[in-house]
C-alpha cells in the first residue's frame, strides 16, 4: 500500500481527514472501516480517489495486509462516547483497546512509516487547573476515557520497544458537518443543531455550566496531517492536545445558537450524566510548537458553517 491509510475513514472525522489528504496532494487514500457508524456517503465527493476496504480492526488477519507498507496510518476507527462505554463496555473495549493493539502490531510488522492515533481529551478527567496540559497526570472517569488512554500508551510503547513512529493527538470535542445526530450517544452539538432547526428543546444533562473546548473538524484533520509530517525525533512516541484553546458552556452555546436563528427556546434539564467531565480546555502550546498547529476556525465560524450544513441536509 503506497498511500495513506485512514482507519475509520468513512466516519465523521475520518472522512474529513480523507478529503484533507486529497486536497493536500495525496494521489489516493485507503480507507479501512467496518461501516458500523461510517457511511459511504461521507466519501461520495471523493469516491474516485478512495479505496474502500470493509474490515474490522478487531480482526488482525483482515487488517494486516491492508496496512502493510503504508507511509502512514491514521488510526481513527473506534467506538466513541463516554455514556456508551458505560452501558456497553465490551464492544468499546474490543474496538478501542484490542483493535488499537491490532493496528499498532500490524503497522510495526508491516513496516508502516508512522501511526497517528486519535486519542481523547477525556483521558484527563477532572483537573484542578485549566487549561489541561499534556504533563498533567491522566485521570480517566469512564471506560472510554481509559480505553483511549491505553491506546496512547500502546503508541508510546510500540515506539520505545519496536521503533515504530507514533504520535497521539488528544481530540477535544470535535464538531462539524457530517456528525451524525441520530443516536443518544451523538456529540452534543449535532443534537443541539438538529433540535434548533426542528424548533424543539434539547435536554441538557446537569446544570449546563459544564464547558468544552469545541474544535472544528477541518482543524483537527489539518493537525493530523501535520502530525504525520513533523520531525520524528521531536514528536515520535508523544501525545499532543488537539484542541482550540477556548471553552464554552452548554448554556452559552444554546443561547448563541438561538440568537443566530432568531428564536427563543428554553432547554430542558436532566440529571448529570455518568462519567462526564465538568470542564475541558486544551493548552495548545506543545501542538503549536512541535506540530505547527494553527486552528483556522473560530467557534462562531464553525458553528455557523455546521448549522448551514445541517439546514441543507434536513431539506
Ligand atoms: C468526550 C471527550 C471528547 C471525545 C468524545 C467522543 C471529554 C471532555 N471529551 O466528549 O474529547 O473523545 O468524548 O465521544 O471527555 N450533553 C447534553 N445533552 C445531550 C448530549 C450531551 O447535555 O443531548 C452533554 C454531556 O452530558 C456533556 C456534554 O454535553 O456534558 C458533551 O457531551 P458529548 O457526548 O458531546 O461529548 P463528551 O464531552 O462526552
Amino acid at each position: 500500500m503506497n498511500y495513506p491509510v485512514v482507519t475509520g475513514g468513512a466516519g465523521f472525522i475520518g472522512s474529513a481527514l480523507v478529503r484533507a489528504l486529497l486536497a493536500q496532494g495525496a494521489e489516493r487514500v485507503s480507507v479501512v472501516d467496518n461501516f458500523l457508524s461510517g457511511k459511504a456517503e461521507n466519501l461520495a465527493e471523493v469516491a474516485d480517489r478512495v479505496e474502500i476496504h470493509r474490515a474490522d480492526i478487531r480482526e488482525y488477519n483482515a487488517i494486516a495486509p491492508l496496512l502493510k507498507g503504508a507511509p502512514v496510518v491514521f488510526h481513527l476507527a473506534a467506538i466513541p462516547s463516554v455514556p456508551r462505554s458505560i452501558t456497553e463496555p465490551v464492544p468499546s473495549h474490543e474496538s478501542n483497546i484490542d483493535g488499537t493493539f491490532n493496528v499498532m502490531r500490524a503497522a510495526q510488522e508491516g513496516g508502516v512509516g508512522r501511526v497517528v492515533y486519535a486519542a481523547s481529551s477525556s483521558a484527563y478527567g477532572d483537573t484542578e487547573v485549566l487549561p489541561k496540559v499534556e504533563t498533567m497526570a491522566p485521570n480517566p472517569k469512564s471506560p472510554y476515557a481509559l480505553q483511549k488512554l491505553v491506546g496512547e500508551y500502546y503508541g508510546s510503547v510500540f515506539h520505545s520497544c519496536y521503533g515504530l513512529e507514533t504520535v497521539a493527538l488528544r481530540y477535544f470535542n470535535v464538531y462539524g458537518p457530517r456528525q451524525d445526530p441520530s443516536s443518544p450517544y451523538s456529540g452534543v452539538l449535532s443534537i443541539f443543531m438538529t433540535k434548533l432547526l426542528e424548533r424543539s428543546a434539547p435536554i441538557i444533562f446537569g446544570d449546563g455550566e459544564q464547558s468544552r473546548d469545541f474544535t472544528y473538524v477541518e482543524d483537527v484533520a489539518g493537525l493530523c496531517i501535520k502530525a504525520w509530517k513533523a520531525p520524528a525525533a521531536t514528536v515520535s512516541g508523544k501525545v499532543y492536545n488537539a484542541g482550540n484553546g477556548g471553552r464554552f458552556t452548554l448554556n452559552e452555546i444554546w443561547r448563541t445558537l438561538c440568537k443566530i436563528e432568531g428564536v427563543q427556546i428554553e432547554p430542558q434539564y436532566g440529571p448529570d450524566r455518568a462519567g462526564d467531565v465538568k470542564h475541558s480546555q486544551a493548552d495548545t502550546t506543545a501542538a503549536v510548537r512541535d506540530l505547527g498547529h494553527a486552528p483556522r476556525f473560530s467557534f462562531e465560524d464553525g458553528l455557523r458553517r455546521t448549522l448551514e450544513w445541517y439546514r441543507a441536509s434536513l431539506r
